[in-house]
């Protein structure tokens, strides 16, 4: 006798979610991410061949999570499915699978560099569990349709555990919440910096032209980053551990960083997947401690050409030692942004921030322990997935304002017909903007620049031109202060960072 195909498959979706709530709850007592669906969509983006992930985020872009949580969730299901399938004569083949799965999520937690030895109880937690409940439940299933008790008994089994599972799924998100990050943010309280950004003069951008703000806000700032489940740190746990070629090892706590006398420098962060015109580049006012004095209380042994920096969450990013040791740099251990402690997924409650250099290989978020060594021993998270291991930010501009196949003039328009304000935002991290021309169709115009307010942030430019009726082509480009003016050869962003003049076409009336 056979159990029919949905009752085969009810039995093996029902003890899937037993086998994920119970880990959910187990991982929310030790180790939230250890949770096995977590740790295996972190364990798949890592494993991830690197044309893959390319693709992903090429197709996808910043929902690439989103992509990868529903592609595992595709996996895992269909493979519960056929464990359905496989067990509607003995439960044996459905056991075999739901074992592998267990082994899958075992494996996951194992190789995750952020988890402790205690994370991988979850995942076993959770295997001994599905097991046990596809076993009981198989069981209870009844092959014939008739059998009306066998039915009801069936259904209270597989209900009851279906509210089982939920609950002590919300129990271990409650639990796994238990660092309230909010709470600690609001007990850091308001930074005051000894040495406060400069006032922003008048004229700093063109945001009335359609540039971008020269501070972006924390809610509008870009964010990129590996995390699927945002790392919570509490500043009351945080420690930095400053280690390898030393003189000695240091570790400071979230109040040996606060009580020094901070800093609050504008820097421009920049992503190296940025495409040309693309947005993936904001600007904040950033609070904490150089992190140059940091590195010579712990006196970097000759040798050191490379900082390891590792985050909470296991992501790593080297970083050149030259940079962060040159005073003119400014180079920060970050703990603060925009007058406020870091928002959580910036990295509360510690980052860096390196003026002048891609985020990939800077800009650790969460960051927890910084190791001195070279570029020959280790690389950082994105150096094995095809990236450069050094990338300096390249001299860029962009087009803000018209949009890319925008008609103009626009209704109201408050400048004569067929005359424009292109508008936008140049940048050269550590060097400055010295120029920008904007060029429609072969012609080029010089652009006015906004008052400069520190060549390591970005520069806002608008030019006013006639234009023609008809399709318009209008370019722009940047020259920098060491007399370099930006390539129009189009490359992609990989490995180091995208060029090519941004270009937009609009059609006047
Ligand atoms: N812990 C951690 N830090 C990280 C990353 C990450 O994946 N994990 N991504 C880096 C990259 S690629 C960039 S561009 C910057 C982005 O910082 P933001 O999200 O604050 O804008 O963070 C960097 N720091
Ligand atoms: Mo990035």
């Amino acid at each position: 006798m056979q159990l029919p195909k949905g009752r085969a498959i009810a039995v093996a979706v029902v003890s899937l979610l037993a086998a994920l709530g119970v880990g959910h709850l187990v991982a929310g007592l030790v180790e939230p991410s250890s949770s096995p669906f977590v740790a295996v969509g972190n364990w798949v983006r890592d494993i991830s061949p690197h044309a893959v992930v390319e693709w992903a985020k090429d197709t996808f872009g910043t929902a690439d999570k989103l992509v990868l949580f529903i592609g595992v969730t595709v996996v895992v299901l269909g493979l519960t499915v056929l464990a359905g399938l496989l067990s509607r004569t003995r439960p044996t083949p459905g056991l075999i699978v739901a074992a592998a799965q267990g082994v899958i999520a075992c494996v996951a937690v194992l190789t995750r560099p952020d988890l402790g030895q205690l994370g991988i109880t979850a995942p076993v937690a959770s295997t001994v569990v599905g097991l046990v409940v596809f076993r009981w439940l198989h069981g209870k299933a009844w092959p014939a349709e008739e059998d009306r008790e066998g039915r009801r008994a069936f259904l209270r089994a597989g209900a009851g555990v279906v509210i089982g599972a939920g609950a002590t799924a919300v129990v271990g998100q409650l639990v796994g919440n238990r660092v309230d990050v909010e709470q600690s943010r609001a007990e850091v309280g308001r930074l005051v910096p000894a040495s406060p950004a400069p006032k922003l003069p008048t004229g700093a951008d063109f945001a009335s032209s359609g540039s971008p703000r020269f501070i972006t806000s924390n809610r509008d700032f870009y964010r990129i980053d590996t995390a699927l489940t945002l790392p919570r740190v509490s500043a009351q746990d945080w420690r930095l551990r400053i280690h390898g070629l030393v003189d000695e090892t240091v570790e400071f706590t979230f109040a040996d960083i606060r009580d020094r006398a901070l800093i609050e420098r504008p820097v421009t962060l920049a992503c190296v997947s940025n495409e040309v015109g693309g947005g993936l580049i904001s600007n904040a006012d950033w609070i904490g401690v150089p992190l140059r004095d940091l590195l010579v209380e712990a006196g970097v042994k000759p040798g050191a050409d490379q900082l390891f920096s590792t985050s909470i969450d296991g992501f790593t990013a080297g970083t050149p030692v030259d940079a962060l040791l040159d005073p003119n740099r400014g180079a920060m251990l970050a703990i603060g942004m925009n007058g406020e402690p870091l928002p959580q997924e910036h990295g509360f409650p510690a980052r860096m921030v390196v003026p002048g250099l891609y985020g990939y290989v800077s800009a650790t978020k969460w960051v927890v322990d910084m190791e001195l060594t070279t570029f020959a021993d280790k690389q950082g998270y994105w150096i094995p997935r095809g990236w450069s291991a050094k990338a300096p930010i390249k001299t860029q501009s962009r087009i803000d304002n018209p949009r890319d196949g925008a008609t103009l003039p626009r209704d109201g328009a408050t400048l004569p017909r067929g005359r424009a304000t292109i508008a936008g935002v140049a940048w050269a991290q550590t060097i400055g903007i010295e120029k920008v021309e904007v060029g429609v169709d072969d012609t080029w115009y010089e652009a006015d620049l906004s008052t400069e307010v520190d060549v390591n942030t970005w520069r806002m430019w608008r030019v006013s031109v006639d234009l023609k009726s008809g399709s318009r082509r209008i370019q722009v480009r940047a020259t920098d202060k060491s007399g370099y003016t930006q390539t129009d050869a189009l490359a992609e962003p990989a490995p180091d960072g995208a060029t090519g003049w941004h270009t937009i076409t609009v059609n006047v009336a």
